[in-house]
């Protein structure tokens, strides 16, 4: 269901999902995961591509520490999961999202910033993981996807030793591809989205869906599934009208940086 704590503002191709709990540093309640996977799952049909971001100073403190009640195996086992579908209906959604970064983005903040396709984050950004000195785990897809950002040997140390890294390590290690002056990162990722918004849908079907799995197949599968997502991709009509239109000159050339 729409959850209250959810605006979703839908900008030509791009839908711009922002948590709005402020006061609570946009602390991911049950309800507000749940509230998440419903937007995902229920994007409008024009809408192309993603941004993802935080109201307030902070983009996400991650778990609501609130409801963290007293919960047997099976309870914290189903709470889990119950993440994991949420998140992976980002990743694994319909278009790419991009996450625009600012202030706190730590626990399961982190892991839903994680979830996404791109990070941009602000001068402001910094990344933590306090599961460890809170005597707990990541829960929501992190041991999964943190370490295939920045490695397992810097997720072990900040969940060890509760170190934090500020926006410029963060940027140099892998947590974010853009980094940008204070109060411009949500910019910086409508921007982006609207230029991943122009990707033939088979393109950015492939690189959500299929390259992070051929990532993590042994290189002879991996190979092989290549082959197969980029037939499927370049058969496409789109495909052959795009590349026609470079070689007729009516297509951009690649620009030096
Ligand atoms: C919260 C939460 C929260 C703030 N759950 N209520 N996450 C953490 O361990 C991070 C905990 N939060 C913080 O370290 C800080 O709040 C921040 C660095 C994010 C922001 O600091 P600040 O000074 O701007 O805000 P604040 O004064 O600490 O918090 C403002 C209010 O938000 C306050 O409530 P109030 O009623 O006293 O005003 C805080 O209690 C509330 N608040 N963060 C609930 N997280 C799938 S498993 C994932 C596991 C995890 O994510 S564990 C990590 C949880």
């Amino acid at each position: 269901m729409k959850h209250p704590d959810i605006d979703i503002d839908v900008r030509g191709q791009v839908a711009v999902v922002r948590l709005n709990r402020p006061a609570k540093r946009n602390a991911l309640s049950d309800g507000l995961i749940l509230g998440l996977k419903y937007a995902f799952e229920n994007l409008p049909e024009p809408v192309r591509a993603a941004v993802i971001d935080g109201a307030g100073e902070h983009f996400c403190a991650g778990l609501d520490l609130s409801e963290l009640q007293e919960r047997d195996a099976g309870q914290g086992m189903h709470h889990s999961r119950m993440w994991h579908t949420a998140l992976e209906r980002i990743q694994y959604g319909p278009v790419p999202v991009i996450a625009a970064l600012h202030g706190a983005v730590v626990g399961g903040g982190l892991e839903l910033a994680s979830a996404c396709h791109i990070r941009v984050a602000d001068d402001t950004t910094f990344y933590a993981l306090p599961e460890g000195s809170r005597g707990i785990f990541v829960g929501g897809g992190g041991s999964v996807r943190i370490p295939r950002l920045i490695g397992t040997a810097r997720m072990t140390d900040m969940m060890m030793t509760g170190r934090v890294y500020d926006a410029a390590e963060g940027e140099r290690v892998g947590f974010a591809q853009y980094l940008v002056p204070h109060g411009t990162a949500f910019d910086k990722a409508l921007a982006l989205a609207e230029r991943v918004a122009q990707n033939a849908p088979l393109t950015n079907y492939a690189l959500m869906h299929a390259l992070p799995r051929i990532a993590e197949q042994p290189a002879d599968q991996g190979f092989f599934t290549e082959s197969l997502i980029s037939s499927i991709a370049q058969a496409a009509p789109e495909a052959k009208e795009r590349v026609r239109a470079f070689l007729e000159g009516r297509a951009d050339k690649v620009k030096k940086a």
